[in-house]
């Protein structure tokens, strides 16, 4: 039996309660005795009051077992257990505090606390799963130097695992042996760790800058030493990048890295000892695609900069939780920026918060990056939090200046290193250490909601001044109706006739390109401006906003040449594209044919056939809006008439081009593999053409040959998604050689589970629901439940949306299943269901017969409760 998630009424926390701790723990001891399903757990911590009176002391706990409590070393019986934790009366102003606790590692189905993954032990505890380990204040603002004893069988467990250095060891009788480790940096419960396993590992050493040695050690399964080593480049990059960009330094003497198969999310920043979800440390070429490779190094990047930003000045509550991760992303982007190609990076990271991102914020569960109200935190490691979060860091970033940003950082080390900061600490740093007003700025911190930004221009050719309205509103969002205008950095650019840049002036004054808009109105004139200029607006994405403009056909064929940015191009071809697919999903409704004027096809062949661009450039601009993306233009989603325009749009581009197209394809074949940037960037855009060419006669041919030719696991994944989409005939024979290939994987399976999930054939269901009898496939796994559940149910919307409600009443069994063994990730899938008023009535009505389902159920955990609940009442 898994075991069961609390099961009292959840009760909400408000941002606004936040109170300082009555009590703090300096130091605290563990002692780990390991067993796969009784394993004791002593800890010792200095306790110290901080209250000016006697209180009692309140630790929290979960499903824990108590064995002992002494105070002092004395056995201590005033004490309560409580749903929530551990009461202990009377206690002294400053004592040390003993307590035995006794956990199930192998019945913990919830990865969260001390668990099982595969044959070794591992712990997560972010946010509140050190509770689950030991009676504790767990809270981010108790910050303690933790030594850490860990003993286990030494056969079975060659290798026992903490935070810090490593300091003593030794062996004892029955086989078993011990290590003991001590971190010096004192740190909230939510950033330890310990792993126990046998492993094989992966190691190097990296030199700082102030020439101190450090040891890198990436443990990884037995038999996967051939799929670290991206891993270890990126980490190594990632500490190079760190002190020449921030000037930061690595801090401990050893940083390890360990890989486990069970994982609820992608890794943890554990101080000194990162675990891993597999899927960002393990690939090699037959293993791993190009975008794997890209997440490894964003991932490995985005937890090594947590030891900054985020540990070293860590969070007072887990309100403030952007403070950590809307910076740390932007870190990781900038990262990734600077060592790849900055604008399909940026293209890749806007991509996300104009799709999900902006559709979080229509849904029951919008909220501002810093939230208010919180029933589950594990629910608020969100799009918003995450990648809004760090829109907000790069929009100071473009106010300030690199220089200013830079100076803002280190007055924020300066302050607040060693400590729990809060959101508005991290602003008024930037504020003091550029003299730059952020008043109106900090609103983004508690507005939810994707503003509206409408632009209005109008040229004058007598006085030569042009003139640009723009208007803000943000609309009302779940809770939250009222809305103020914010402070929106708004970069803009001016083009006469000949693509040349229009300086920006104001009575004859050079302006600055990025304009301060902070009212609801605001009239901004430029003069001596020669002809009617083209406009390029919200360059960079400087602002995460919609823009609405009037752009004619030809502008937007003019900027995708002329603009002077890249991303800026590819936004003109967006924008192009949407304005086609709107216009043909009303043709469609309206019982049209579908059509597409030939200026628009000339104008993305103009970008297929330019050289002089990067072709992984090209491949974005040739990618289109996902059929998610384009839902979220609309009030009622029209999913079918969505589907077949963009499938349409995809059809029709493929004939108009498809001379071009092959040509690309072929002229693009390569020789050798590489996983250099331009070896990435060739694949990328062959790929994307076979994506195209799918879709014409040659397609089946085309894609059939490269799956049998392919030596790389992109060229690969390419032809089978290829053949997926377009439904061709190869696509059996591949996904059957695939499978039998890689069943003993399932971290390669994955890749065949999302194709199953996201097949645009009729049966698509019937399929998923056979391939969950596949011998790689586990519902245990979170690896496996997304990549086959999740891409069906939220990346195969037509199917999913089937107007029976099979898809429906499929995600409901899945979310009852996990709703006992692990909710985390049940609160992952249940989104879909959470946009059910976007839909028709009749889809609408199945959805929320669902979802009242699930609110009846008996032990509905309290990830779930807080979904259903808000979705039920919105
Ligand atoms: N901080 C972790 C996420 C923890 C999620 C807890 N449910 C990984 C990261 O953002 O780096
Ligand atoms: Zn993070």
């Amino acid at each position: 039996m898994a075991e069961q998630p609390t099961t009292t009424q959840p009760t909400a926390k408000y941002r606004a309660d936040y109170q300082a701790p009555e009590y703090t723990i300096t130091d605290i001891a563990l002692e780990f005795d390991l067993h796969d399903t009784e394993t004791h757990i002593v800890a010792t911590s200095q306790i110290k009051r901080l209250a000016d009176k006697q209180v009692p002391l309140v630790l929290d706990g979960d499903g824990l077992k108590l064995v002992r409590v002494e105070v002092n070393g004395e056995a201590w019986t005033d004490y309560a257990e409580t749903d929530t934790g551990l009461t202990i009366n009377g206690v002294p102003a400053e004592f040390e505090l003993t307590i035995e606790t006794e956990v199930n590692p192998e019945a913990n189905t919830l990865l969260e606390g001390l668990y099982k993954s595969g044959g070794g032990f591992c712990t997560q505890c972010e946010a509140e799963g050190f509770r689950r380990i030991t009676y504790y204040m767990d809270r981010p603002d108790v910050l303690a130097r933790f030594t850490t004893k860990v003993i286990a069988d030494k056969e079975a467990f060659p290798y026992l695992l903490s935070n810090g250095n490593r300091i003593d060891s030794g062996d004892l009788e029955n086989g078993r042996h011990w290590v003991q480790w001590q971190d010096p940096f004192p740190k909230p419960s939510y950033l330890f760790a310990l792993v126990a396993g046998d492993f094989d590992v992966l190691r190097d050493t990296y030199t700082t800058m102030s020439g101190r040695n450090v040891e890198l050690e990436i443990f990884v399964d037995k038999g996967n030493l051939d799929r670290a080593d991206y891993a270890m480049t990126s980490l190594i990059n990632s500490m190079k990048w760190d002190e020449e960009r921030f000037g930061l330094e690595y801090d401990l003497d050893i940083y390890m890295i360990v890989a486990v198969d069970f994982f609820n999310m992608g890794a943890m920043e554990n101080k000194g000892l990162n675990v891993f979800n597999s899927k960002y440390v393990l690939a090699n070429a037959a293993t791993a695609t190009d975008t794997d490779y890209q997440g490894i190094e964003a991932v490995i990047g985005h937890e090594y900069f947590h030891n900054w930003t985020g540990n070293r000045v860590t969070c007072r509550d887990w309100f403030q939780l952007s403070l950590k991760e809307g910076l740390t992303v932007f870190r990781d982007q900038e990262f990734s920026s600077d060592l790849g190609s900055r604008p399909v990076n940026r293209i890749n990271n806007v991509r996300v918060v104009r799709g999900p991102q902006f559709a979080e914020d229509r849904g029951p569960m919008s909220h501002p990056i810093r939230p208010e109200k919180v029933i589950e935190m594990n629910n608020f490691y969100t799009l918003t939090v995450y990648e809004k979060g760090s829109e907000v860091i790069r929009m100071m970033h473009t106010l300030l200046g690199e220089q200013n940003f830079q100076a803002g950082m280190k007055l924020y080390f300066e302050r607040h290193d060693g400590t729990a900061a809060t959101c508005d600490d991290f602003v008024q740093a930037m504020e003091d250490a550029s003299g730059i007003d952020l008043s109106r700025f900090r609103r983004w911190y508690s507005q939810a909601g994707t503003p509206v930004v409408n632009v209005a221009t109008d040229y004058d050719a007598e006085s030569k001044c042009y003139r640009v309205t723009v208007k803000q509103h943000t609309p009302p969002t779940a809770g939250q109706e009222e809305k103020l205008p914010l402070h929106i950095p708004f970069d803009i650019e001016l083009y006469d006739s000949r693509g040349e840049v229009v300086e920006l002036q104001c009575n004859g004054k050079k302006v600055h390109h990025v304009l301060d808009v902070t009212e609801a109105e605001q009239v901004f004139e430029f003069d001596n401006v020669e002809e009617k200029p083209v406009i390029s607006m919200l360059r960079e994405f400087s602002a995460p906003v919609v823009l609405e403009y009037n752009y004619s056909d030809d502008e937007l064929a003019f900027l995708m040449v002329h603009a002077r940015n890249e991303f800026a191009r590819w936004d003109a071809g967006q924008i192009l594209l949407a304005k086609y697919i709107r216009e043909n999903v009303k043709r469609v409704q309206q019982g049209e044919a579908f059509e597409l004027p030939a200026s628009v096809v000339d104008a993305f062949r103009g970008v297929l056939l330019d050289e002089k661009l990067d072709p992984a450039f090209i491949a974005e601009m040739l990618t289109l809006p996902s059929e998610n993306e384009v839902a979220g233009w609309y009030k009622t989603v029209d999913v079918d008439s969505i589907h077949a325009v963009v499938s349409q749009l995809k059809a029709v581009l493929a004939s108009e081009m498809e001379d071009e197209l092959s040509a690309i394809y072929q002229t693009l074949a390569q020789v050798e593999y590489s996983i250099s940037h331009e070896a990435m960037a060739k694949r990328a855009l062959r790929n994307t053409c076979l994506s195209y060419l799918a879709n014409t006669e040659n397609g089946d041919k085309l894609a059939a040959k490269q799956y049998k030719q392919s030596d790389n696991m992109t060229d690969t994944m390419a032809a089978m998604s290829a053949a997926n989409n377009a439904g061709l005939a190869c696509r059996e024979e591949q996904m059957a050689d695939f499978s039998e290939k890689w069943t003993h994987d399932g971290l390669v399976m994955d890749k065949w589970f999302i194709l199953q999930g996201k097949n645009p054939a009729e049966n698509a269901l019937e399929n998923v629901r056979n391939t969950m009898s596949h011998a790689a496939f586990d519902l245990k796994n979170p690896n496996r439940t997304r990549s086959l559940v999740a891409s069906f149910c939220a990346n195969n919307p037509v199917r999913f949306h089937a107007k029976d409600g099979s898809g429906y009443q499929f995600l409901t069994e899945i979310l009852t299943a996990l709703n006992a063994s692990n909710p985390q990730v049940a609160s992952r899938l249940i989104e879909p269901f959470l946009k059910y008023r976007q839909y028709d009535e009749q889809r609408q009505a199945l959805m929320r017969a669902e979802l009242e389902k699930l609110s009846k159920l008996e032990n509905l955990a309290k990830d779930l409760f807080e979904k259903v609940h808000k979705a039920l009442e919105q």
